[in-house]
C-alpha cells in the first residue's frame, strides 16, 4: 500500500509513518534546518503525540532522525504538544504542550550539542495552572523569545465570552515564570464562525515577529519605534465548531501589549495551512511553515496509512502595502527537472481550454500574466484526458484592472464523493491586471501563490490526470511567459511508508 499510494506527496515533507500534523521547534543551529513535528507513529489518527524530527542542510532534502519527545509518566504523559525551539546559551531547549487529563500546561526539555536526545526537566510543568480567576476556553502552544535579559513567552488562550488571547509571561531561566497579563484579546463577536477571518474564542499557534526588511528576528522585539516596520501577531483562529485558519494581526508590540493595527488573512486556503510556525535563518530570511492537513474522512486516513503533509518551507517578506507576502523558498528550484517554456501569447475569452503541452502531477509551474479588466483566466490541472477530473486555478481582474481574486476550484477535482471540495479564494492585489502566479502541485498537496498571496490546499484525484491547460473564461490575458517544470522527488523515489 505504502510506495504505491499515488497520493502521497513526493517533493513535501511527509510523515515516515502515520499521522502528522503542526510544524515545532523550526530552526537552523549551526547551519542544520531541524523540522520537528507533531507525530503519531502509530496510525493516521491523532493520538499520544510524539515530536518527530527530521534535519536538512538545505530545506529540500530531510533526513529523519529519531523522535525528540515522547509521552512519559507526569504531565505530558497523555502527549506532547506543540512548541518551539530556543537557544538557552548554548543549550537546546524546547519548551512544549504537555497534555495530561485533557489538558496541557508547559514544559520543558533540554537537548544535547546535535539536538539528537532530550531530558524533561524536573520542574515540568514549568508553569503550574492557567492564570486564576479567568474563564479560559484553552491554553496550549508557545512562542518564546529573548529580550534584553530576559526570556518572554506568550501562551495561546482564549477567555470564554470575549475571545482568543495570548497570555505572556517572563522569566530569568525557562524554568520560573512570572504571568504578566494577556498580551492582546480578540473580540469573537466582530463577525461569525462561518467568517473566513473570524477570530475564534481560542488561538493556537501563537507566532510574534518583526516584519520587513531583513526579517528582524524576535530578539529585537520591543525595541521599535513607532514609524518602523509593523510587528505580527500570528495565530491559528480555533473555535469548538469548525473555525480553523491561521490570521496575523500586524501592529506594534511595545512594553507588555500588542497593539493591533489590522487583521488579514494569512493563507486563503485556511485551515489547509493550518498551525504555521516561522523562525529566522542563519542568513536572515523568515522562514515559514504549515501544516497541509487532510480533507478526507478519518477512515479514508487510517486506510491510507498516513495522514498530513508539510508545507514547503515559505520566505515571509513585508510587501508595500503592509501586509506579508510568502514565496516558497528559493532551494526549491533545485528540484526542477525538464524545463517547459510556454510561446507567450494573447488569449481571448470563449472558454475553450488550451492544452498547454505541460503535463504531470509533481509540478512547478511559473506564470506572469496580464489581465485585462474583468477578464478570468483558469488553470487547469490534474486533469484527466476526458475532463472528467481537473483542479481549477481561477484568476478574475476586477473591473477597474487593480485587484482580483484568486480562486481555487475544486469541484471537479476527484471523483471520490468523500473529500473536501469547498470553493477557496481570496483578494490579491492586481496592479495593470499583472499577476505572478506560482503553482507548486505534488499530487494530492497544492500550493499556490498569485502575487506573493497564498492558498494551500489538498486534492485527490481518482484518474490520475496530469494535463495542464489554460482557459480564457472572459475578457482577455496576454502570456508574457509560462514556465513549467517537472519536480524531482526529495527521497530519490517515493518516500517509503513505515507500518
Ligand atoms: N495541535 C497541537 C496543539 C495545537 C494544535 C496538538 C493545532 O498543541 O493547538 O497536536 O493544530
Amino acid at each position: 500500500r505504502a510506495e504505491a499510494d499515488p497520493l502521497r506527496p513526493r517533493f513535501h515533507f511527509v510523515s515516515p509513518a502515520g499521522w502528522l500534523n503542526d510544524p515545532n521547534g523550526v530552526s537552523q543551529w549551526n547551519g542544520v534546518y531541524h523540522l520537528f513535528y507533531q507525530y503519531n507513529p502509530e496510525g493516521a489518527f491523532h493520538h499520544r503525540i510524539q515530536w518527530g524530527h527530521a534535519t536538512s542542510t538545505d530545506l529540500v532534502t530531510w533526513t529523519d532522525q529519531p523522535i525528540a519527545l515522547e509521552p512519559s509518566a507526569g504531565p505530558d504523559a497523555d502527549g506532547c504538544w506543540s512548541g518551539v525551539l530556543v537557544n538557552d546559551g548554548g543549550t537546546p531547549t524546547l519548551v512544549y504542550s504537555g497534555r495530561l487529563d485533557e489538558r496541557e500546561l508547559p514544559c520543558v526539555a533540554t537537548g544535547s550539542a546535535d539536538l539528537m536526545t532530550w531530558t524533561k526537566v524536573s520542574e515540568n510543568p514549568v508553569i503550574a495552572a492557567p492564570p486564576a480567576g479567568v474563564d479560559i476556553t484553552a491554553y496550549r502552544d508557545h512562542c518564546v523569545w529573548r529580550e534584553g535579559t530576559v526570556w518572554r513567552q506568550l501562551v495561546g488562550s482564549g477567555i470564554r465570552g470575549r475571545g482568543g488571547t495570548a497570555f505572556l509571561y517572563e522569566s530569568a531561566d525557562l524554568r520560573t515564570w512570572t504571568y504578566i497579563g494577556p498580551l492582546f484579546i480578540g473580540d469573537a463577536s466582530q463577525g461569525d464562525p462561518a467568517d473566513t477571518d473570524w477570530t475564534g474564542t481560542m488561538w493556537e499557534c501563537v507566532d510574534l515577529f518583526r516584519a520587513g526588511e531583513g526579517a528582524l528576528g524576535a530578539a529585537s522585539l520591543g525595541s521599535v519605534q513607532p514609524d518602523e516596520d509593523p510587528d505580527v501577531l500570528v495565530f491559528s483562529a480555533w473555535d469548538d465548531g469548525d473555525t480553523r485558519h491561521p490570521l496575523y494581526w500586524t501592529g506594534r508590540y511595545s512594553g507588555d501589549t500588542f497593539e493591533p493595527a489590522a487583521l488579514h488573512r494569512l493563507d486563503y486556503g485556511g485551515r489547509f495551512f493550518y498551525a504555521p510556525q516561522s523562525f529566522e535563518d542563519e542568513s536572515g530570511r523568515r522562514i515559514m511553515f504549515g501544516w497541509m492537513q487532510e480533507g478526507r474522512s478519518d477512515a479514508a486516513m487510517v486506510e491510507a496509512g498516513w495522514s498530513g503533509v508539510m508545507s514547503l518551507p515559505r520566505v515571509t517578506t513585508l510587501a508595500d502595502d503592509g501586509t506579508l507576502d510568502f514565496a516558497p523558498v528559493p532551494e526549491v528550484e533545485k528540484l526542477r527537472r525538464n524545463h517547459v517554456s510556454v510561446p507567450g501569447k494573447r488569449l481571448v475569452g470563449g472558454g475553450t481550454p488550451v492544452d498547454t503541452g505541460v503535463s504531470g502531477n509533481q509540478l512547478d509551474l511559473e506564470l506572469d500574466v496580464q489581465l485585462a479588466p474583468a477578464s478570468v483566466l483558469q488553470l487547469g490541472v490534474l486533469g484527466s484526458g476526458d475532463g472528467a477530473e481537473e483542479t481549477v486555478i481561477e484568476l478574475s481582474c476586477s473591473l477597474e484592472g487593480e485587484n482580483g481574486i484568486l480562486r481555487l476550484d475544486r469541484t471537479r477535482s476527484s471523483l471520490d464523493p468523500g473529500v473536501d471540495v469547498e470553493d477557496k479564494s481570496g483578494a490579491v492585489p492586481m496592479p495593470d491586471g499583472r499577476v505572478r502566479l506560482r503553482v507548486l502541485v505534488d499530487r494530492s498537496a497544492v500550493e499556490i501563490f498569485a502575487n506573493g498571496k497564498p492558498l494551500t490546499a489538498r486534492v485527490y484525484p481518482t484518474l490520475g490526470g496530469e494535463r495542464v491547460t489554460l482557459t480564457v473564461e472572459e475578457g482577455a490575458v496576454t502570456l508574457a511567459s509560462f514556465d513549467a517544470w517537472t519536480m524531482a522527488d526529495s527521497w530519490g523515489g517515493p518516500r517509503p511508508l513505515f507500518p
